[in-house]
């Protein structure tokens, strides 16, 4: 019985040679080139890979998404019907705290302000309001958001979430639902994304809800923070919205269209600060142990952790 590699836009060598260091005795097949037999495959790792490659492994019993979101899966119709897994990782949530932090504090602290004085010579000090007195919310109140949102409370800020099942988090207000979506969002001057991308959160963050942001907060406007997914905002709204004013500013980790094209209005936005997709990169050799320790308890116990529900989406 075979694992299948299966990646797009990766190594696809350098992922096999990590399973083979850790299944020694196992046969480690890669697509598109090496796929053998596809009913010896039992096991597929993958990113971006299309759902007809693993729907044409009859004896496939799980799929392993080597990043933590599942959308490049669950976004293709035709998959095999088997569970499949995503990564949950310490150090990934620990690098999106990082990011999210970062990012919220660069806001805060008047990073843009001061850049475009450093930019001019001018030395000016702008007032500045404690962490106490900026609300941040977080949508996504799951690994990552519950995460950052408790590394901001720890910064001094005062945090609240959103999720679809109501939380209970020390020190963090939780919303949940379409009902309480207004009010959170009301009591937000930061808004930070985190939400998985699926047929409900598509498209969520776009000019209504851009406008429903508190606007009397300590910066002086709202500002928009996304690293959950480009295609839970709209990308149009969110320009319109940088240049009219409606938000202050804006940090973007993820895009609509990966990568970002070179004549989208965005990179020349100056309130918009842009990273490519790196808010918190997997680390390979943590994923491969993840995987491998998955497996082995797989076959002992047939237990699976951190399973996707395809009919939520995530
Ligand atoms: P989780 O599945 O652990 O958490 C998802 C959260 O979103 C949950 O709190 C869930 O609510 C909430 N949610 C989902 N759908 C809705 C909805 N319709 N309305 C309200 N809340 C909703 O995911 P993670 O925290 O691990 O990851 C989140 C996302 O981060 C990933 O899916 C991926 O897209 C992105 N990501 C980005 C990276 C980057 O580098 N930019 C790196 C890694 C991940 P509930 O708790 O009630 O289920
Ligand atoms: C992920 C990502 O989902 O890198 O892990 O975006």
């Amino acid at each position: 019985m075979a694992l299948l590699v299966a990646v797009k836009g990766w190594d696809t060598q350098t992922w096999v040679a990590r399973l083979k260091a850790r299944f020694p005795d196992r046969d480690i097949r890669s697509w598109p080139d090496a796929i053998g037999n596809p009913a010896d495959i039992r096991y597929a790792l993958t990113w971006k890979a299309p759902a007809k490659v693993l729907a044409a492994c009859p004896n496939l019993e799980v799929v392993f998404s080597l990043g933590a979101g599942v959308d490049h899966l669950l976004g293709q119709a035709g998959l095999p019907d088997v569970p499949m897994v995503r990564v949950v990782d310490p150090d990934l949530t620990a690098r999106m705290s990082e990011w999210i932090a970062l990012q919220v504090l660069l806001h805060h602290r008047q990073h843009l302000a001061y850049a475009a004085q450093q930019r001019t010579r001018v030395w000016r000090e702008l007032e500045q309001p404690s962490a106490r007195d900026l609300r941040v919310g977080v949508l996504g109140l799951g690994v990552l958001g519950a995460d950052a949102a408790d590394v901001l409370t720890r910064l001094g800020f005062k945090v609240s979430g959103w999720s679809r099942s109501k939380k209970t988090l020390e020190g963090i207000d939780c919303f949940a639902g379409a009902a309480e979506f207004d009010t959170f969002l009301a009591r937000t001057d930061v808004l930070v994304n985190l939400l998985p991308l699926t047929a409900e959160t598509r498209g969520l963050v776009n000019k209504s809800v851009l406008e429903k942001l508190a606007r009397d907060g300590v910066l002086g406007g709202p500002v928009f923070i996304n690293a959950g997914r480009g295609g839970s905002h709209v990308e149009a709204d969110l320009i319109a919205a940088l240049e009219d004013g409606t938000l202050k500013a804006a940090s973007l980790d993820v895009f609509e269209t990966e990568p970002l094209a070179e004549k989208s209005p965005l990179w020349a936005c100056e309130n918009a600060i842009i990273t490519p997709h790196v808010a918190a990169d997997s680390d390979p050799e943590a994923i491969s142990d993840y995987v491998a320790e998955q497996i082995r308890r797989f076959e002992t116990d047939g237990t699976l952790d951190n399973r996707v529900d395809p009919a939520r989406g995530y």
